[in-house]
């Protein structure tokens, strides 16, 4: 097959899943930079998520995040569906909220108070149904939960109450559905999380069943830290479940997509597709996108994640993989690298066009984006509404 023909298949393959608070306005602890075209409805968020979806031909389904998107719970699942019809994308993964709420100040599940654990654990079986009666495969966990001042809390006893809560949780699953444990080292928690790491992670996800499994979110690890090496992992235990997208360059940045270290999407975008040629078949993966921007423009900001995320795919689809393998099992060490670095250094971006165009989809998303004039429209409409409720934008 060509170069072209490789990268078609890889990226007939990809699909990225959209998050809807990305689309809303967000800010970091010091405060906002309103967009005034930012969304504050349900309504926008599939609005916008479908542009987005229009423009790269890789985005049909919106995670959503109960608390923010569904407060009414499962009362709003009516709602999503109208929505869902009316914009041509799909419910994605159903995100619980447990972080919030003025009770979930010493921890959600892992709280010491028997009352507060319960009330978490009701949360975490309503997302269940409102997932179930969307159709919806994937139930996306992150706790927030942890302590700031070492010997504050029980870290056994609360690694003991985790494990007890995602196994009830996990008895409500349909067949088909998945709990996705993420993880994360700090923040909000500046002493112990709960969930800190991937090894954290797997454990629970193994003890609550086999319809569990881990999420990595690319930015939440260390400095230098190998996440391909997690990656290939979790692939080879069966309970890699799927990624939340996003780069860093200190702590949980949120930044877009390989913008800091595209190679480091890349190695892991590597390790995915040796495992898929070895296997036979591609892992069953949810490739979710995990940014809100508070600088750039919301959706350009996701038109580039995405086309970023296709360019790098398209990359790891070139390495020459019996090669690498020969190469490996003779430790020819600069031959072995030059299969990683010379994919790297293709430049995919005329092959993505040809793609796109192939399959009806603008060949350049950013100039369409600006030429359509939806961001002109939407910051005449919702800033209006917005600087009626006293947002002021720069
Ligand atoms: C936490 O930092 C996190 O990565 C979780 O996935 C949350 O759901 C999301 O960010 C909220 O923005
Ligand atoms: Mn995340």
């Amino acid at each position: 097959m060509s170069h072209e023909e490789i990268v078609a298949v890889a990226l007939d393959q990809l699909r990225v899943e959209l998050p809807s608070w990305g689309f809303a306005n967000t800010g970091t602890r010091f405060g906002k930079f309103l967009q005034a075209g930012a969304a504050s409805t349900l309504e926008e968020k599939f609005a916008d998520a479908a542009q987005v979806h229009r423009l790269t031909g890789a985005c049909p389904t919106l995670a959503l995040h109960v608390l923010w998107d569904l407060p009414g719970g499962i009362q709003d699942v009516a709602r999503v569906r109208a929505l869902e019809g009316e914009h041509g994308i799909r419910a994605g993964a159903i995100n619980p909220n447990l972080f919030q709420d003025q009770r979930y100040k010493h921890g959600s599940v892992g709280n010491p108070d028997p009352a507060v654990r319960a009330e978490a654990l009701a949360h975490l079986r309503e997302s269940v149904a409102i997932a179930r009666e969307l159709d919806v495969r994937d139930i996306s966990l992150w706790f927030a939960d942890g302590s700031n001042y070492p010997g504050t809390q029980p870290i056994r006893k609360r690694k003991h109450w985790f494990a007890e809560a995602l196994g009830m949780v996990h008895e409500r699953l349909a067949p088909g559905q998945r709990l996705l444990v993420e993880y994360k080292p700090f923040e909000p928690a500046f002493y112990h999380t709960d969930i800190a790491d991937w090894g954290m992670a797997l454990l629970l996800a193994r003890e609550a069943g086999p319809q569990a499994s881990v999420l990595v979110d690319t930015g939440h690890h260390y400095q230098g830290q190998n996440i391909e090496q997690i990656v290939a992992w979790l692939l080879d235990e069966g309970r890699l479940g799927g990624f939340h997208f996003n780069d860093r360059r200190y702590a949980d940045d949120d930044l877009t997509l390989g913008s800091i270290d595209p190679y480091q999407v890349f190695r892991i975008f590597h390790e995915i597709q040796q495992f898929a040629w070895e296997q036979g078949q591609p892992p069953d993966l949810a490739y979710m996108v995990d940014q809100s921007h508070n600088l750039k423009g919301k959706i350009e900001a996701m038109i580039q994640t995405v086309r970023t995320a296709q360019e790098l795919w398209a990359k790891a689809a070139l390495v020459q993989r019996e090669a690498l393998v020969a190469h490996q099992a003779s430790c020819d060490l600069v031959a072995a690298e030059r299969c990683l670095t010379d994919a790297f250094a293709t430049d995919t971006r005329p092959m993505v066009t040809a793609w796109a165009t192939a399959r009806g989809v603008p060949p350049d998303p950013y100039r369409a984006f600006r030429e359509s004039g939806y961001l002109e429209a939407i910051t005449r409409d919702r800033g209006a509404r917005n600087l009626s409720s006293g947002a002021s934008y720069a």
